[in-house]
């Protein structure tokens, strides 16, 4: 028996308006969790509940809201195993990237438990005597937050732990092919002391998480939207909240570049594009995109990486693979359908459109009910074909060669995105050019695109984002506002500008 999930809000079950299965996609015939499904209406309800809840969730000290924190760090902790045993089971992640997808919710509550007794605001000198100017930090209010399922436990935390720690509530809206994993993380916040109302999870379909947003920013019940996933969605989840004169947190896709220079350590740069190519089946935000390989070294790449890729593990996320399947069946649709964009010039150096079956020669798993794919690179990518410019969030890797660095940062940041990127290099020089060359938020040398640690800027420019940032320090601006206050005890009317002090 399949698990029965609805939407909780003020901490009881919400009206549920139809139901979707959330499928194991390593076995295709399996239901994960029956997940009632929410109307706008509910979601606007859920707003509303969660602007009650925040006025008095503000008034609890930051110091003990982030020994809330604490508390939902050790939870999460405690459960790690359960909990990335499920987040395998329903999006077939392998099992140690599931667990260390669940270690990032406790690194994040580990950095933010502190900021409780750090939320530091200033004390800044007037121009007038006796008189004193101070800034506050203020929570923004209700936070709608929307996230994807390729990451459904570890990037929600990003948005729900620095939200919480702030003063605010929150509606969250998970994908709901990953509606299991999302409702047992809620269960685990929950269970740490946060008081009814405050934390909120609302299951629905786009159409109506849309019309709901909508509703809710209309009514002034949502102050700050955050939203992880396409590109497409999130220009209009962006013009949505324009027209209500918010700034969202958005994080979008990426065609994230990787530069392989002639000096660079071609084995390391192999590990590197195999990882992040292939790792997650190319489904993280992070992904590889496109290998941009100095003309000198580029056989000698591509012959040592498409031997690596063919002898990489695919398959059966519970042991140790490189990759398990595509998250959900809406995904393994649309990454067919980018196998198609591959041109008759381009070089196909892995078996492509290679769907793992019982004939297939590398059968070695018995899942061919799973949404599994071969790995694909493709050789000879060049700007202005669909595979260089777009995003594919598959198991689908470009190549394409350049002769100066110059060149390879140009075609780094063509396709317009701007979220992560790497070089590989043993020189300096070329490191830091690359960097300043580059419109990515995110730039590694001598490693992958993926694989962001929890307490840096997280986020991207361009296509992959309106450059909001997650993580660390930096997120505060997203769930904060600033409150300047000036306190004047002269006695007398002091004018700003008009009574400055003289000497
Ligand atoms: C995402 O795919 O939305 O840097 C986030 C990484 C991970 C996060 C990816 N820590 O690859």
């Amino acid at each position: 028996m399949s698990r029965q999930i609805v939407s909780i809000v003020g901490g009881k079950d919400a009206e549920s308006a139809s139901t979707y299965d959330s499928i194991n996609p390593a076995r295709t015939g399996e239901i994960v969790a029956r997940v009632g499904l929410a109307d706008a209406e509910t979601f606007a309800a859920a707003c509303r509940t969660a602007k009650e809840a925040q006025r008095e969730w503000a008034k609890v000290p930051a110091p003990v809201r982030g020994r809330v924190i604490a508390s939902i760090g050790r939870l999460v902790e405690a459960n790690a195993e359960r909990l990335a045993a499920l987040v395998t089971e329903e999006i077939g992640k392998p099992y140690g990237e599931a667990l260390g997808e669940v270690r990032e919710i406790v690194d994040t509550c580990d950095f933010f438990l502190g900021e409780g007794r750090r939320l530091y605001g200033q004390t800044v000198p007037s121009e007038m005597p006796d008189k004193n100017l101070f800034t506050f930090r203020t929570p923004v209010g209700v936070a709608a937050v929307v996230t994807a399922g390729n990451f459904p436990v570890a990037v929600p935390s990003w948005y729900l732990v620095p939200a919480l720690l702030c003063g605010n509530a929150v509606v969250w809206k998970p994908a709901e092919y990953a509606a299991a994993s999302a409702h047992a993380m809620y269960r685990l916040f929950v269970a740490a002391g946060l008081p009814d109302g405050v934390l909120n999870i609302v299951f629905a379909d786009g159409a109506e998480t849309f019309r709901g947003l909508e509703l809710a920013l209309e009514a002034g019940s949502v102050q700050k939207v955050g939203f992880t996933g396409s590109s497409a969605v999130g220009r209009k989840i962006g013009e949505l909240a324009g027209r209500h004169l918010q700034s969202p947190c958005l994080e979008l896709g990426g065609k994230n570049p990787m530069v392989i220079m002639p000096d660079a350590d071609l084995d390391l740069a192999v590990e590197g594009a195999l990882f992040s190519g292939f790792g997650t089946a190319g489904q993280r935000c992070t992904s590889l995109g496109t290998v941009i390989v100095h003309e000198s070294v580029h056989d000698a790449f591509l012959e040592r990486f498409v031997r690596a890729v063919d002898a990489a593990r695919i398959g059966d996320p519970r042991e140790d693979v490189l990759a398990g399947p595509l998250l959900d069946q809406k995904f393994a649709d649309r990454y067919e359908e980018y196998l198609t964009w591959i041109e008759p010039h381009h070089r196909v150096a892995t078996a492509a459109k290679g769907r793992i079956t019982k004939d297939n020669p590398r059968g070695d798993f018995d899942g061919a009910d799973g949404l599994y794919y071969h790995p694909v690179v493709v050789d000879g990518v060049r700007p202005g074909d669909r595979l260089f410019m777009e995003e594919t969030f598959g198991p689908i890797v470009g190549v394409t060669s350049f002769s100066t660095l110059d060149e390879a940062i140009e075609l780094a940041n063509l396709p317009g995105y701007g979220l992560s990127s790497s070089i590989y290099t043993t020189d300096a020089k070329n490191a830091f050019r690359f960097r300043e060359g580059i419109s990515a938020g995110m730039v590694s040398v001598n490693n992958s695109t993926s694989g962001a640690e929890a307490h840096l800027p997280f986020g991207g420019n361009g296509k992959s984002g309106n450059g909001s940032r997650q993580s660390g320090m930096w997120v505060l601006d997203q769930f904060t506002r600033w409150q300047a206050m000036n306190w004047d005890h002269s006695g007398r009317l002091q004018k700003a500008q008009m009574d400055v002090a003289e000497i």
